[in-house]
Protein backbone atom coordinates (compact mmCIF):
# COMPACT_ATOMS: atom_id res chain seq x y z
CA UNK A 1 0.00 0.00 0.00
CA UNK A 2 1.31 3.39 -0.99
CA UNK A 3 0.22 6.43 1.71
CA UNK A 4 0.01 9.93 -0.66
CA UNK A 5 1.45 12.56 1.85
CA UNK A 6 0.78 16.21 1.21
CA UNK A 7 3.60 18.34 1.98
CA UNK A 8 2.84 22.24 3.41
CA UNK A 9 6.54 24.07 3.59
CA UNK A 10 9.04 23.59 1.52
CA UNK A 11 11.72 25.55 2.99
CA UNK A 12 15.12 24.08 4.63
CA UNK A 13 13.21 21.09 6.52
CA UNK A 14 10.43 20.62 4.34
CA UNK A 15 12.71 20.06 1.25
CA UNK A 16 15.21 17.71 3.79
CA UNK A 17 11.20 15.84 4.47
CA UNK A 18 10.77 15.40 0.96
CA UNK A 19 14.10 14.39 -0.14
CA UNK A 20 13.73 11.51 2.55
CA UNK A 21 10.02 10.29 1.75
CA UNK A 22 11.00 9.81 -1.90
CA UNK A 23 14.27 8.45 -1.57
CA UNK A 24 13.83 6.23 1.74
CA UNK A 25 10.52 5.13 2.82
CA UNK A 26 9.02 2.86 -0.25
CA UNK A 27 5.87 3.31 1.05
CA UNK A 28 5.51 6.87 0.55
CA UNK A 29 4.44 8.75 -2.17
CA UNK A 30 4.45 13.24 -2.32
CA UNK A 31 1.83 13.94 -4.44
CA UNK A 32 1.12 17.75 -3.26
CA UNK A 33 2.81 20.26 -2.09
CA UNK A 34 2.37 24.04 -0.91
CA UNK A 35 4.19 27.04 0.01
CA UNK A 36 3.43 30.70 0.48
CA UNK A 37 6.40 31.10 -2.01
CA UNK A 38 4.39 29.47 -4.77
CA UNK A 39 7.53 29.48 -7.05
CA UNK A 40 9.50 27.35 -4.50
CA UNK A 41 6.66 24.61 -4.54
CA UNK A 42 6.47 24.82 -7.95
CA UNK A 43 10.44 24.14 -8.74
CA UNK A 44 10.13 21.42 -5.76
CA UNK A 45 7.17 20.02 -7.40
CA UNK A 46 8.04 19.83 -10.37
CA UNK A 47 11.28 17.88 -9.48
CA UNK A 48 9.62 15.43 -7.73
CA UNK A 49 6.60 14.70 -10.09
CA UNK A 50 3.86 16.22 -7.79
CA UNK A 51 1.39 18.64 -8.03
CA UNK A 52 2.17 22.53 -6.17
CA UNK A 53 -1.12 23.45 -4.84
CA UNK A 54 -1.67 27.41 -4.30
CA UNK A 55 -2.47 26.88 -0.45
CA UNK A 56 -1.92 24.62 2.21
CA UNK A 57 -5.12 24.59 2.80
CA UNK A 58 -5.91 22.88 -0.73
CA UNK A 59 -3.46 20.28 -0.08
CA UNK A 60 -5.40 19.45 3.19
CA UNK A 61 -8.44 19.07 1.28
CA UNK A 62 -7.02 17.21 -1.83
CA UNK A 63 -8.77 13.41 -2.56
CA UNK A 64 -5.62 12.05 -3.26
CA UNK A 65 -3.72 13.33 -0.04
CA UNK A 66 -3.61 10.50 2.74
CA UNK A 67 -1.60 12.37 5.06
CA UNK A 68 -0.19 15.49 5.60
CA UNK A 69 3.27 16.55 6.88
CA UNK A 70 3.15 20.40 7.87
CA UNK A 71 7.04 22.32 7.49
CA UNK A 72 5.62 25.94 7.77
CA UNK A 73 6.61 28.76 9.88
CA UNK A 74 5.45 27.81 13.65
CA UNK A 75 2.52 30.43 13.71
CA UNK A 76 1.27 28.64 10.86
CA UNK A 77 0.94 25.34 12.20
CA UNK A 78 -2.35 25.40 14.17
CA UNK A 79 -4.37 26.46 11.04
CA UNK A 80 -3.43 23.03 9.59
CA UNK A 81 -3.56 21.25 12.38
CA UNK A 82 -7.13 22.21 12.86
CA UNK A 83 -7.91 21.56 8.99
CA UNK A 84 -6.31 18.54 8.99
CA UNK A 85 -8.16 17.19 11.90
CA UNK A 86 -11.53 18.41 10.89
CA UNK A 87 -10.92 16.41 7.48
CA UNK A 88 -9.72 13.03 9.60
CA UNK A 89 -6.13 13.00 7.59
CA UNK A 90 -3.22 12.18 9.80
CA UNK A 91 -0.50 15.10 10.11
CA UNK A 92 2.91 15.29 10.78
CA UNK A 93 3.78 18.46 12.05
CA UNK A 94 7.52 19.91 12.42
CA UNK A 95 8.16 21.19 16.12
CA UNK A 96 6.42 23.64 17.93
CA UNK A 97 3.50 22.13 17.55
CA UNK A 98 2.12 25.62 17.61
CA UNK A 99 3.78 29.06 18.77
CA UNK A 100 1.20 29.23 22.18
CA UNK A 101 -0.07 27.03 24.34
CA UNK A 102 -3.34 28.11 24.04
CA UNK A 103 -3.11 26.96 20.44
CA UNK A 104 -1.55 23.93 21.26
CA UNK A 105 -4.74 22.92 23.91
CA UNK A 106 -7.16 23.65 20.98
CA UNK A 107 -5.19 21.40 19.16
CA UNK A 108 -5.39 18.79 21.31
CA UNK A 109 -8.89 19.57 22.03
CA UNK A 110 -10.12 19.18 18.09
CA UNK A 111 -7.98 15.60 18.49
CA UNK A 112 -10.03 14.17 21.39
CA UNK A 113 -13.30 15.17 19.34
CA UNK A 114 -12.23 13.90 16.48
CA UNK A 115 -12.01 10.47 18.54
CA UNK A 116 -8.71 9.04 17.34
CA UNK A 117 -5.21 10.11 17.46
CA UNK A 118 -4.11 12.06 14.07
CA UNK A 119 -1.28 13.74 15.01
CA UNK A 120 2.46 13.32 15.73
CA UNK A 121 5.15 16.42 16.33
CA UNK A 122 8.41 16.24 15.13
CA UNK A 123 10.61 15.84 18.05
CA UNK A 124 12.87 14.09 16.33
CA UNK A 125 15.75 13.40 19.21
CA UNK A 126 13.67 10.54 19.98
CA UNK A 127 14.60 8.42 17.70
CA UNK A 128 18.50 9.64 17.45
CA UNK A 129 20.36 6.02 18.25
CA UNK A 130 22.26 8.10 21.11
CA UNK A 131 19.44 9.31 23.37
CA UNK A 132 17.59 5.54 22.57
CA UNK A 133 21.17 3.86 23.78
CA UNK A 134 20.62 6.11 26.95
CA UNK A 135 16.66 5.71 27.43
CA UNK A 136 17.49 1.70 27.61
CA UNK A 137 20.59 2.33 30.04
CA UNK A 138 18.05 4.14 32.41
CA UNK A 139 15.84 1.70 32.27
CA UNK A 140 17.37 -1.13 32.59
CA UNK A 141 18.33 0.01 36.26
CA UNK A 142 21.89 0.06 35.81
CA UNK A 143 22.75 3.11 36.68
CA UNK A 144 19.89 3.28 39.86
CA UNK A 145 17.48 6.51 39.28
CA UNK A 146 18.03 9.49 37.84
CA UNK A 147 18.90 12.13 40.04
CA UNK A 148 20.13 14.70 38.18
CA UNK A 149 20.38 15.92 34.51
CA UNK A 150 23.17 18.40 32.39
CA UNK A 151 22.28 19.44 28.80
CA UNK A 152 24.12 21.74 26.83
CA UNK A 153 22.48 22.70 23.56
CA UNK A 154 25.09 25.18 21.06
CA UNK A 155 24.53 26.54 18.10
CA UNK A 156 27.61 28.20 15.62
CA UNK A 157 25.18 31.26 15.17
CA UNK A 158 21.45 31.78 14.22
CA UNK A 159 19.48 33.47 11.29
CA UNK A 160 19.12 37.55 11.56
CA UNK A 161 15.07 36.68 12.51
CA UNK A 162 16.10 34.55 15.53
CA UNK A 163 14.86 36.52 18.91
CA UNK A 164 15.75 36.00 22.90
CA UNK A 165 12.57 34.15 23.14
CA UNK A 166 13.42 31.81 20.61
CA UNK A 167 16.96 30.23 22.57
CA UNK A 168 13.22 28.69 24.68
CA UNK A 169 10.50 27.99 22.44
CA UNK A 170 12.97 26.83 19.27
CA UNK A 171 15.81 25.86 20.63
CA UNK A 172 15.84 24.74 24.47
CA UNK A 173 12.44 22.87 22.94
CA UNK A 174 14.05 20.13 22.19
CA UNK A 175 15.52 19.38 25.51
CA UNK A 176 12.14 19.95 27.04
CA UNK A 177 11.01 16.70 25.22
CA UNK A 178 14.05 14.69 25.60
CA UNK A 179 13.90 14.81 29.11
CA UNK A 180 10.15 14.33 29.87
CA UNK A 181 10.61 11.46 27.61
CA UNK A 182 13.97 10.01 28.93
CA UNK A 183 13.09 10.36 31.96
CA UNK A 184 9.27 9.74 32.20
CA UNK A 185 8.56 12.15 34.62
CA UNK A 186 6.82 15.66 33.95
CA UNK A 187 8.72 19.10 34.35
CA UNK A 188 6.92 21.10 37.11
CA UNK A 189 9.01 24.28 37.32
CA UNK A 190 11.75 26.27 35.68
CA UNK A 191 14.03 29.48 35.97
CA UNK A 192 16.40 31.06 33.50
CA UNK A 193 19.80 32.21 34.21
CA UNK A 194 21.30 34.85 32.36
CA UNK A 195 24.83 35.05 32.83
CA UNK A 196 27.35 37.24 31.20
CA UNK A 197 26.32 38.08 27.58
CA UNK A 198 28.47 36.61 24.79
CA UNK A 199 30.11 40.41 23.22
CA UNK A 200 30.07 38.23 20.13
CA UNK A 201 26.03 37.70 19.92
CA UNK A 202 23.98 40.01 18.50
CA UNK A 203 22.63 43.03 20.79
CA UNK A 204 19.08 41.92 21.22
CA UNK A 205 19.93 38.18 22.17
CA UNK A 206 20.71 37.72 25.60
CA UNK A 207 23.12 34.70 24.96
CA UNK A 208 24.05 32.69 26.82
CA UNK A 209 21.24 31.41 29.14
CA UNK A 210 20.52 28.07 32.00
CA UNK A 211 17.23 26.62 32.36
CA UNK A 212 16.90 25.08 35.79
CA UNK A 213 14.03 23.09 35.91
CA UNK A 214 12.30 20.60 38.52
CA UNK A 215 10.18 17.84 37.84
CA UNK A 216 7.61 16.38 39.60
CA UNK A 217 9.39 13.28 41.32
CA UNK A 218 12.23 15.95 42.44
CA UNK A 219 14.91 15.51 40.00
CA UNK A 220 17.38 18.65 38.68
CA UNK A 221 17.88 19.55 35.20
CA UNK A 222 19.87 22.33 33.45
CA UNK A 223 20.45 23.05 30.46
CA UNK A 224 22.72 25.78 28.63
CA UNK A 225 21.47 27.21 25.61
CA UNK A 226 24.05 28.77 23.27
CA UNK A 227 23.45 29.94 20.72
CA UNK A 228 26.54 31.97 18.79
CA UNK A 229 29.23 30.00 20.62
CA UNK A 230 31.28 30.41 17.04
CA UNK A 231 32.55 26.77 16.89
CA UNK A 232 29.76 24.51 15.91
CA UNK A 233 26.67 22.68 17.15
CA UNK A 234 27.55 20.46 20.28
CA UNK A 235 24.55 18.45 21.58
CA UNK A 236 25.18 16.97 25.13
CA UNK A 237 23.29 15.34 27.51
CA UNK A 238 24.20 13.67 30.54
CA UNK A 239 22.29 11.88 33.51
CA UNK A 240 23.00 11.12 36.75
CA UNK A 241 21.67 8.08 38.18
CA UNK A 242 22.15 6.72 41.96
CA UNK A 243 24.78 4.17 40.70
CA UNK A 244 26.13 5.73 37.90
CA UNK A 245 25.84 8.17 34.73
CA UNK A 246 25.14 7.81 31.07
CA UNK A 247 25.71 10.40 28.65
CA UNK A 248 25.15 10.89 24.99
CA UNK A 249 27.53 9.83 22.75
CA UNK A 250 29.37 12.66 20.06
CA UNK A 251 28.76 11.86 16.54
CA UNK A 252 31.22 9.52 15.24
CA UNK A 253 34.13 11.55 13.65
CA UNK A 254 37.76 10.66 12.71
CA UNK A 255 40.48 11.63 15.26
CA UNK A 256 43.06 13.60 13.31
CA UNK A 257 46.80 14.19 14.15
CA UNK A 258 47.95 17.34 12.87
CA UNK A 259 50.54 19.85 13.68
CA UNK A 260 51.06 18.73 16.84
CA UNK A 261 47.67 18.95 17.50
CA UNK A 262 44.75 15.93 18.26
CA UNK A 263 41.75 17.41 16.64
CA UNK A 264 38.12 15.82 15.86
CA UNK A 265 35.82 18.11 13.73
CA UNK A 266 32.86 19.21 15.38
CA UNK A 267 29.66 19.11 13.25
CA UNK A 268 28.26 22.88 11.83
CA UNK A 269 24.52 22.43 10.87
CA UNK A 270 21.91 20.72 12.94
CA UNK A 271 20.64 19.13 9.70
CA UNK A 272 23.55 16.92 9.50
CA UNK A 273 23.93 16.29 13.54
CA UNK A 274 20.16 13.95 13.55
CA UNK A 275 20.12 13.08 10.10
CA UNK A 276 19.35 9.82 10.61
CA UNK A 277 16.97 10.80 13.47
CA UNK A 278 14.86 12.49 11.00
CA UNK A 279 15.14 9.72 8.32
CA UNK A 280 14.18 7.15 11.23
CA UNK A 281 11.23 9.47 12.52
CA UNK A 282 9.85 10.13 8.89
CA UNK A 283 10.58 6.31 7.79
CA UNK A 284 8.40 4.77 10.97
CA UNK A 285 5.66 7.38 10.59
CA UNK A 286 5.03 6.10 7.23
CA UNK A 287 5.41 2.58 8.54
CA UNK A 288 2.54 3.29 11.73
CA UNK A 289 -0.06 5.45 8.32
CA UNK A 290 0.09 1.45 6.80
CA UNK A 291 -0.69 -0.03 10.08
CA UNK A 292 -3.00 2.88 11.07
CA UNK A 293 -1.27 3.50 14.77
CA UNK A 294 0.78 6.18 15.84
CA UNK A 295 3.42 5.67 18.12
CA UNK A 296 5.34 8.94 18.12
CA UNK A 297 5.24 12.09 19.84
CA UNK A 298 1.87 13.31 20.48
CA UNK A 299 -0.18 16.60 20.25
CA UNK A 300 -0.10 16.61 24.27
CA UNK A 301 3.88 16.17 24.11
CA UNK A 302 3.59 19.63 21.95
CA UNK A 303 1.61 21.11 24.17
CA UNK A 304 3.54 19.80 26.92
CA UNK A 305 6.91 21.27 25.76
CA UNK A 306 5.30 24.12 24.73
CA UNK A 307 3.46 25.20 27.97
CA UNK A 308 7.21 24.62 29.58
CA UNK A 309 8.77 26.34 27.17
CA UNK A 310 6.25 29.55 28.01
CA UNK A 311 6.51 29.22 31.35
CA UNK A 312 10.55 29.56 31.03
CA UNK A 313 9.89 32.79 28.49
CA UNK A 314 7.98 34.17 31.63
CA UNK A 315 10.95 33.00 34.04
CA UNK A 316 13.12 34.40 32.25
CA UNK A 317 11.64 38.00 31.91
CA UNK A 318 10.50 37.83 35.82
CA UNK A 319 13.71 35.97 36.94
CA UNK A 320 11.51 34.08 39.68
CA UNK A 321 11.11 30.18 39.74
CA UNK A 322 7.64 29.45 38.07
CA UNK A 323 5.29 26.81 38.45
CA UNK A 324 4.57 25.03 34.58
CA UNK A 325 0.85 24.47 35.67
CA UNK A 326 0.77 21.45 33.34
CA UNK A 327 -2.99 20.27 33.72
CA UNK A 328 -2.62 16.89 34.16
CA UNK A 329 -2.52 14.16 30.82
CA UNK A 330 -6.17 13.58 29.40
CA UNK A 331 -6.58 9.66 29.29
CA UNK A 332 -6.99 9.72 25.55
CA UNK A 333 -3.01 10.43 25.29
CA UNK A 334 -2.31 7.15 27.57
CA UNK A 335 -1.87 5.04 25.17
P1 LIG B 1 12.21 27.84 6.54
O1 LIG B 1 12.01 29.30 6.72
O2 LIG B 1 13.43 27.37 5.84
O3 LIG B 1 10.96 27.19 5.81
C1 LIG B 1 9.64 27.48 6.15
C2 LIG B 1 8.82 27.53 4.88
O4 LIG B 1 7.46 27.76 5.25
C3 LIG B 1 9.22 28.67 3.94
O5 LIG B 1 9.48 28.15 2.65
C4 LIG B 1 8.02 29.60 3.95
O6 LIG B 1 7.80 30.28 2.73
C5 LIG B 1 6.89 28.60 4.26
N1 LIG B 1 5.67 29.19 4.76
C6 LIG B 1 5.54 30.23 5.62
N2 LIG B 1 4.25 30.48 5.85
C7 LIG B 1 3.54 29.56 5.15
C8 LIG B 1 2.18 29.30 5.01
N3 LIG B 1 1.24 30.02 5.62
N4 LIG B 1 1.82 28.25 4.24
C9 LIG B 1 2.74 27.49 3.61
N5 LIG B 1 4.06 27.72 3.71
C10 LIG B 1 4.45 28.74 4.47
O7 LIG B 1 12.14 27.20 8.02
P2 LIG B 1 12.58 25.75 8.48
O8 LIG B 1 13.90 25.82 9.13
O9 LIG B 1 12.36 24.78 7.37
O10 LIG B 1 11.52 25.51 9.67
C11 LIG B 1 10.19 25.11 9.41
C12 LIG B 1 9.61 24.45 10.67
O11 LIG B 1 10.43 23.33 11.01
C13 LIG B 1 9.60 25.35 11.92
O12 LIG B 1 8.47 25.05 12.66
C14 LIG B 1 10.87 24.95 12.65
O13 LIG B 1 10.80 25.16 14.06
C15 LIG B 1 10.92 23.47 12.33
N6 LIG B 1 12.29 22.95 12.38
C16 LIG B 1 12.50 21.80 13.04
C17 LIG B 1 13.78 21.30 13.15
C18 LIG B 1 14.05 20.06 13.92
O14 LIG B 1 15.20 19.84 14.28
N7 LIG B 1 13.06 19.22 14.16
C19 LIG B 1 14.83 21.95 12.53
C20 LIG B 1 14.57 23.10 11.82
C21 LIG B 1 13.30 23.59 11.73
C1 LIG C 1 16.03 24.79 14.94
O1 LIG C 1 14.73 25.26 14.68
C2 LIG C 1 15.95 23.37 15.34
O2 LIG C 1 14.94 22.79 15.57
C3 LIG C 1 17.26 22.75 15.59
O3 LIG C 1 17.16 21.40 15.87
C4 LIG C 1 17.84 23.49 16.77
O4 LIG C 1 19.09 22.97 17.13
C5 LIG C 1 18.00 24.96 16.45
O5 LIG C 1 18.55 25.63 17.56
C6 LIG C 1 16.64 25.55 16.10
O6 LIG C 1 16.78 26.91 15.76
Amino acid sequence: MTVNIGVIGTGAIGVEHINRLVDKCPGAEVVAVSDIDGERAASVAQRIGAVSLGSGQEVIAASKVDAVLVASWGPTHEQYLLAAIEAGKSVFCEKPLATSAEACKRIVDAEIAHGSPLVQVGFMRRYDVGYRGMKQVLDSGEIGSALLAHCVHRNAGVPTNYESSMAIQDTAVHEIDILRWLLDDEIVSVQVLTPRRSALAPERLQDPIVLLMETEAGRRLDVEVFVNCQYGYDIQCELVGEKGTVRLPDPPAPTVRVSGRVVIPVLQDWKDRFIDAYDVEISEWVQSLEVGTLHGPTAWDGLAASVIADSAVRAQESGGILRTGLPPKPDFYSR
